[in-house]
């Protein structure tokens, strides 16, 4: 069993509970609560491979003020960064989540680290009310070279659930580069991580 913990970071609404949701459950909702952050498990089969997968889902972060990503940078093995198409300061916040996750990586295996992050311009469907163009989303993506979309978690369920397994498939043959480097060891240092950053766990 391969264990894959995501985090799905962004600005306040910009829809990280709904993509979370829609891709773990396939429905949208329309409202989540935000008062608390909370993990995510589900088992799937990806590749012939089973993972338990963790998706930690936070409460709403304020756009101002200091970005303190500690526990997650070192929880995560990869992060989906979002912002709403409709809401330009959720694009800044995005921006800085990217520039804070790839400070924090120097050091480690650049490619790994790009390859496990992605960028979501989340509310296509709000496109008459757009402020951030997908070039410029785009544009982010390949200066900080993650991937990158726009969709809607309200309307685009298969492109949601091909933005997870993208994501998924990218960390886990990271894993698979890691194995061969490193047989041992990074498990329970995981593990002791995991404990100190507990969270309130949810099962779907
Ligand atoms: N039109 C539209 N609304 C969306 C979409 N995704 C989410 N929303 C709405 O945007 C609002 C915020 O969505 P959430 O998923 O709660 O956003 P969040 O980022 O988890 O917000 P916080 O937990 O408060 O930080 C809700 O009213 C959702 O129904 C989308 O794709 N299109
Ligand atoms: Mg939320």
């Amino acid at each position: 069993m391969t264990e894959v913990k995501l985090a799905v970071l962004g600005g306040s609404g910009a829809g990280k509970s709904a993509l979370a949701v829609r891709f773990l459950t396939r429905r949208f909702i329309g409202e989540y609560a935000s008062n608390a952050e909370c993990i995510y498990t589900k088992h799937l089969c990806l590749d012939g491979r089973q993972i338990h997968l963790e998706i930690y889902d936070p409460c709403s972060q304020p756009q101002r003020g200091k970005l303190s990503l500690t526990d997650e940078l070192h929880w995560a093995d990869g992060f989906i960064i979002v912002y709403d198409i409709s809401d330009r300061a959720s694009f800044a916040f995005a921006k800085a989540l990217l520039y804070r996750i790839r400070e924090s990586h120097i050091g480690a295996c650049k490619k790994m680290v790009e390859s496990s992050l992605f960028l979501v311009g989340n509310k296509q469907d709000l496109c008459h009310m757009r402020e951030v163009g997908w070039d410029e989303g785009q544009k982010l993506a390949m200066d900080n070279k993650c991937q990158f979309c726009e969709l809607s978690a309200a309307e685009h369920c298969q492109e949601v659930m091909a933005m997870f397994t993208k994501v998924l498939r990218n960390i886990t043959s990271n894993f698979k580069v890691k194995e061969k480097r490193r047989p041992s060891g990074s498990k329970s240092m995981a593990k002791l991580i995991n404990n100190v950053f507990g969270k309130r766990r949810k099962s779907v």
